[in-house]
């Protein structure tokens, strides 16, 4: 009996264990993936770096800051906290701030979340905080809520609500910042004790009075001080709503749920990270500054978009809005290009997964499984005005294709190449991605037809079709077109002997 009890005793507390659901549980992969569902659907959010820092333009009492990032102005400068407190804070007064008129362009920029600073690195409360006097309500003249006022307008117009908390960092609270690097008295403190009072108690509050929290956006985890402290308290917190996501930026040995990127557009995404979000300024600072104007351009933006959809991630456009609360010019000029685009063609970013490609020298790829049948979405930047397009590898029988814009059926030949799609229109439908959909009912293969055999045992194995994996001696070898509309690799014999070794390799083994 005893041993019965043992067992049923076991089993339960393993189950239960791997039951657990939530940030920094013992999840298994398939409750995992179920959490972060509406993420990796969404692929695309709003970044809202916003504080007082907004109001300065890289300058405060004659001192120049050289760090194009704005919200960094009172580290760089050094910026005393009383002078900070009395010339920065005092005066922020957002009167424009509209909470719904941001959130209405961000919807109609095809946006799905929102991740909104509550407290930056300078330890200023963009809420209503009853753990410090630091904040929105009670240190400005402007006495409104807006991570309240934000959480609300999100709510009501159904788009996910994320917080951004600078955990690990802090140049106002007495313990806040690493005591080398400290410049004023008033920051000498404890950072457990800073961590325990302010970091616990205003998460927590964000997580209890503000509604439902979808991602917590933890910063700068790398200016911790103890990993241990920062663990148990950043895994308490999360309990407070089991369904939020949280990133990897915590900085304790906790991982988190995804990964994020930040300005650079990665190639690929390490291999066992499954949730990965890019973060990028719009113009080199992440929050307002009046003099930094080198914006990108909207074409950029939503390429970058494709780019990381098209390798299974998401990305997160960031927005400095001004002090008196309005999103600049050059924002809304993006967020229209991006949403005018998504209107026609958001069916092939949201809910898709990555390229199954390895490359194509003329766009990109995304894809989605639609009852059971694979639907490839081939966003075109470089359009051919030959009317065809030869996507490289694809052997599988098509359903069908057409063009993502008007439903235009397209023609499909399969050749020795790939497919061949024909009938393209002279120009394409968009200037920067012209999206052309292919349908696929059989299971997705792209590796037959790497190698093709003859009767006479010869084979043939595109120079398209081959990874070069050899350092050659020049930037590129060269491809050289057949009369019978093959393609060699030109003196492959005799100039690159280690690829004829390779080629001899994979026919003598057949991979
Ligand atoms: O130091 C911050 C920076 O100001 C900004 O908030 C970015 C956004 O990801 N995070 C830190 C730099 O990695």
């Amino acid at each position: 009996m005893k041993k019965v009890l043992f067992i049923l005793l076991i089993s339960f507390v393993g189950l239960n264990i791997y039951a657990q659901k939530g940030a920094y549980q013992n999840e298994s992969e398939a409750t995992k993936a179920e959490r972060m569902q509406w993420f990796t659907d969404a692929r695309f959010g709003m970044f809202i770096h916003w504080g007082v820092y907004c109001q300065l333009d890289g300058e405060f009492n004659g001192k120049e800051q050289r760090d194009p990032k704005g919200e960094w102005i009172m580290q760089n400068l050094k910026i005393p906290i009383e002078d900070y407190k009395k010339e920065v804070v005092s005066t922020f007064n957002p009167t424009q701030f509209d909470a719904e008129k941001w959130v209405l362009a961000a919807k109609a920029a095809g946006m799905k979340y929102i991740v909104m600073t509550t407290k930056h690195h300078d330890g200023f409360a963009l809420f209503n905080s009853a753990v410090s006097d630091y904040d929105i309500f009670d240190a400005t003249p402007f006495k409104r809520d807006i991570v309240k006022e934000l959480a609300e307008m999100c709510n009501k117009h159904e788009l996910r609500f994320g917080i951004y908390y600078s955990q690990a960092q802090d140049w106002y609270q007495p313990g806040g910042y690493k005591p080398a690097k400290r410049w004023d008295k008033a920051q000498t403190g404890n950072w457990e004790t800073y961590f325990e009072k302010i970091v616990k108690g205003q998460v927590t509050e964000l997580l209890t009075d503000y509604g439902k929290i979808s991602i917590l956006w933890w910063d700068s985890g790398r200016a911790t001080q103890n990993k241990k402290v920062a663990d148990k308290i950043g895994s308490d917190l999360v309990k407070l709503q089991p369904e939020l996501i949280v990133n990897g930026r915590l900085g304790g040995a906790l991982q988190g749920d995804f990964k994020t990127y930040e300005q650079v557009i990665p190639a690929t995404f390490e291999k066992n990270n499954l949730y990965n979000e890019l973060c990028l300024t719009h113009n080199r600072s992440w929050s307002y500054r009046a003099s930094d104007t080198d914006y990108k351009s909207p074409e950029f933006i939503l390429e970058t978009l494709i780019n990381m959809a098209s390798i299974g991630g998401n990305f997160l456009f960031n927005v400095g809005p001004k002090p008196n609360g309005e999103f600049p010019k050059e924002t809304y000029e993006a967020l229209d290009y991006i949403g005018n685009w998504l209107k026609t063609n958001g069916e092939a970013i949201y809910g898709t997964s990555k390229s199954p490609f390895y490359r194509l020298d003329w766009g990109k790829c995304t894809q989605k499984t639609v009852d059971e049948k694979t639907k490839l979405y081939f966003h075109i930047f470089d359009w051919t005005s030959t009317g065809e397009l030869l996507i490289p590898k694809l052997w599988n029988k098509v359903d069908k294709a057409y063009l993502l814009d008007e439903k235009l059926a397209l023609k499909t030949t399969s050749t020795p190449k790939g497919l061949l799609i024909k009938g393209l229109p002279k120009a394409p439908k968009h200037d920067l991605a012209t999206v052309i959909v292919v349908e696929i009912s059989e299971e997705l293969n792209l590796n037959a037809g790497y190698i093709t055999t003859s009767k006479n045992q010869s084979f043939e194995l595109l120079p398209t079709n081959a990874l070069l994996t050899i350092k050659p001696q020049f930037d590129d070898i060269p491809v050289i077109a057949g009369e019978k509309g093959d393609e060699y690799f030109d003196n492959w014999k005799n100039k690159y002997p280690h690829l004829r070794f390779k080629i001899q390799a994979i026919k003598r083994y057949g991979k």
